[in-house]
């Protein structure tokens, strides 16, 4: 351990829960017509990586789009909240809490306190080891947590300024974005800030790019997948049987990712007793991105009760980081 190691506190909710949330979601996913697995169970240690990556590549345009928004942006941000839990949600690697640490400047870290929630408690782990190191004074308290089920185990006892960035929010069925704001906007206070960012409509060419990446680390990361059930199930997933697909729906507005059975394939679930026959071509629906405009935006806050207090784009319209209290 370092010498900061001793001040992360981590608090794992997940550690027995998560494996039977998997096992439901699995069975669901798999006994449907159009089979499916949520996305949130890319994030294994190995998921994160490679997501981690993403966010690199030349065509993954939205991490880098938020993040010169977020440069401009985070001074103000910090500005308006001079103290308090700072909370992200899917917090993964630091690359964007730095932004907000570096605004607010050096001699005011002791007024805050980092709270990252993630599925993942060994990128969170690694996340907030590192950050201890650059922020010294800063307080860290992890949340191992699926947050779209437990927003009630996120502390509420200071002032908070909660952070949903990357357009996570664009993974969730247009139910599951509703409810889920509705959850935050219930359990804010006055003061509370919500930031949500928002990956926006745009040609196909460029999203089509983003989620088809030339390197293929978007199709291992689709892949990592089958490995995470073949670890959590027992199942006996052959990735080699697979390929990635990624394209732009675009009468529902989303980007949607597969795995395609190159031939017919016959599967086994051992924990839940299940066998699944893939034809060939036969598709597993991995992941939703959905792409919003600034009218789909504004009617799904009003809806979930949250008001508009800063609104922030790039020159381009690419990104979106809309800041909302109650
Ligand atoms: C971080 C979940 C928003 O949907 O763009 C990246 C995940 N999937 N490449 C996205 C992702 C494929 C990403 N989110």
């Amino acid at each position: 351990m370092n010498s900061h190691g001793a001040c992360i506190e981590v608090r794992n909710y997940l550690r027995k829960s998560f494996g039977s949330a998997i096992a439901q979601d699995a069975f669901r996913g798999f006994t449907s017509s159009q089979k499916f697995i949520p996305s949130k169970y890319f994030y294994d240690a190995q998921g994160s990586q490679l997501f981690d990556e993403i966010c690199c590549l030349p065509e993954y345009y939205p991490t880098r789009t938020e993040m010169s928004i977020l440069r401009h942006a985070a001074p103000k941000i910090m500005r308006s909240f001079p103290r308090g839990d700072i909370v992200e949600l899917g917090s993964g690697a630091n690359r964007k809490i730095r932004l907000f640490l570096d605004a607010a400047g050096k001699e005011r870290l002791s007024s805050y306190r980092y709270v990252p929630v993630d599925v993942s408690e060994s990128a969170l782990r690694e996340a907030s080891e590192e950050l201890k190191q650059l922020y010294a004074d800063l307080k860290v308290v992890g949340i191992i947590a699926d947050f779209t089920l437990h927003m009630d185990r996120i502390p509420c006892d200071n002032a908070r300024l909660i952070l949903f960035l990357g357009s996570t929010i664009g993974n969730f069925d247009e139910t599951m974005q509703r409810d889920f704001l509705r959850s935050v906007a219930r359990n804010m206070n006055g003061d509370d800030r919500f930031l949500v960012g928002f990956d926006m409509v745009k040609p196909r060419e460029t999203l089509e790019a983003a989620y088809n990446d030339a390197q293929g680390v978007t199709s291992q990361f689709n892949k990592n997948m089958l490995h995470v059930l073949n670890r959590e199930l027992n199942a006996n997933f052959q990735l080699s049987q697979f390929e990635h697909v990624a394209f732009y729906n675009t009468e529902k507005e989303r980007v949607e990712m597969h795995l395609r059975a190159k031939t017919e394939t016959v599967v086994t679930i051992d924990d839940l007793d299940l066998e699944v026959t893939l034809d060939k071509g036969e598709t597993i629906h991995t992941e939703n991105s959905c792409k919003f405009s600034r009218s789909r935006v504004e009617r799904m806050v009003a809806e979930a009760g949250l008001v508009i207090r800063e609104w922030y784009f790039d020159p381009k319209g690419w990104f979106s980081l809309v800041k909302l209290g109650v």
